[in-house]
This record gives structure tokens, C-alpha cells and sequence, in this order.
């Protein structure tokens, strides 16, 4: 049965759905929102899709799913996205999925909206360098953790490397600079090494600038 993605290609949450279908090779579909001119706000997308207002949202059968975490824990017995193989593990995984969440994609992905994607003369100055501070220590709690693994939450890769790589395959400007982490620059060099890797602007169509 197809998948269908509601998504948009300059969101992290979305790429990292796309991408863990894209590697499990599942037969799946975006379905674009249209983020920008305020889709996902709008009142048929909550009463129809998400009444969180969120995207993305993973549509399988009579299953509708929001929350990338909740996604991919969903995708763990559809397409052998990695969720653990025992209850320890499992928790270590999903650890790392609520740390991103909260943490990682969680600060970055509105510090790089902020920074790239709103006028520049309603640009918060003050509220992007507060999200930057942040940032810069959940990027050395990341860059300390790798320096003796691997994989973030198992022996292989797992939903907490896609969790966590996301945002960070982006090429705008958001203060993240590969070169001055050389763990996670390594990390990420796997990851896109795989043989079907894809950067997430060649996996789901982009929503800006708005048409
Ligand atoms: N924790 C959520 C975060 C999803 C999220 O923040 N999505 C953004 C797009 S990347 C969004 O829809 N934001 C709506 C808004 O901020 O109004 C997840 O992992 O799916």
C-alpha cells in the first residue's frame, strides 16, 4: 500500500520521512503543502489532516500520523526503519528521537526559518541569537557523543540518526558550520555516502519563495 507524505521540502521534520522511505525503497508519494502561504494553518488542513497544524504527516491506509518521531517508530515494522531490536534499545533510540525533537531540529529548524525564509526587515535579532547559543550546545552535546560512536543510539544506523541528521543537510546560512564539528562532519559523510542517499531538496518539492 503507497505511502502519501504531506510535506515540503525546506522542512527537516519532512525530510526525515522522506528519507527513511527513500531508503527502505517503500513505493510513496509527497503531497505538497504549500507551507509558506499558509497551508498548514489553514482550517481544512487541521480538520482535515493535522489539528496540530504541523508538518509532516504520514498517510498509510486509514492510518494518518503526525510527529516525525511517532512516524518513524510507525515506519519501523512497515520498511525495517531501525527502531531497535529489544526494549533497551528501543528506549536509547527513542532517547535520541525526543532529544532531537526537543533539542536539535527542534531549535535549528526555527532558527533557520527566522534567518532565511521571512523579511529581512522583520528578522528578530535578539530571538535568532538566543536559538544560535542554543544551538551551539546541542550541536557539542552531539559532536561529544560521536566521538566514540559510530551511530548515535545503536551498532547501526537507527530513527535517531535520521532524526538528528536532518536539519543538518541543509545549505542555507543557519549558523552551522560542518567543518567546526569534525564528528558529525564524518557522521553525515556516511550518511550521504549510502548508494541511494539523496539531499533533501532533490527528494520533496520546495515551497519557497511562495508561487
Ligand atoms: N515535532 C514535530 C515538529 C514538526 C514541525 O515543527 N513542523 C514545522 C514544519 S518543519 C511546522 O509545521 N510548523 C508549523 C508552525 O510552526 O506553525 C515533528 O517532529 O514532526
Amino acid at each position: 500500500m503507497k505511502f502519501q507524505l504531506h510535506s515540503f521540502g525546506e522542512s527537516g521534520h519532512s525530510y526525515k520521512i522522506a528519507l527513511a522511505l527513500h531508503f527502505a525503497k517503500a513505493d510513496w508519494q509527497q503531497i505538497f503543502i504549500d507551507f509558506f502561504r499558509g497551508e498548514a494553518r489553514s482550517e481544512t488542513y487541521k480538520n482535515e489532516i493535522n489539528p496540530m497544524a504541523e508538518v509532516p504527516v504520514l498517510v498509510h491506509g486509514d492510518k494518518k500520523i503526525s510527529q516525525s518521531g511517532a512516524i518513524l517508530d510507525y515506519l519501523h515494522g512497515k520498511t525495517g526503519i531501525y527502531f531497535g531490536k529489544n526494549e533497551q534499545e528501543r528506549s536509547e533510540i527513542l532517547r535520541w528521537v525526543l532529544w532531537d525533537n526537543s533539542r536539535l531540529s527542534g531549535s535549528l529548524g526555527p532558527t533557520r526559518f527566522l534567518m532565511n525564509f521571512i523579511p529581512k526587515d522583520k528578522k528578530p535579532i535578539e530571538v535568532i541569537s538566543y536559538l544560535q547559543k542554543r544551538n551551539s550546545t546541542a550541536l557539542s552535546i552531539l559532536e561529544s557523543h560521536l566521538r566514540e560512536q559510530n551511530w548515535i543510539a545503536a551498532d547501526q544506523f537507527s530513527a535517531a540518526d535520521l532524526s538528528c541528521c536532518s536539519y543538518l543537510f541543509y545549505p542555507e546560512d543557519y549558523g552551522f558550520n560542518r567543518k567546526s564539528y569534525p564528528n558529525i562532519d564524518r557522521w553525515l559523510s556516511k550518511i550521504e555516502t549510502y548508494e541511494n542517499w539523496k539531499h533533501p531538496y532533490d527528494l520533496l518539492e520546495r515551497a519557497y519563495p511562495p508561487k
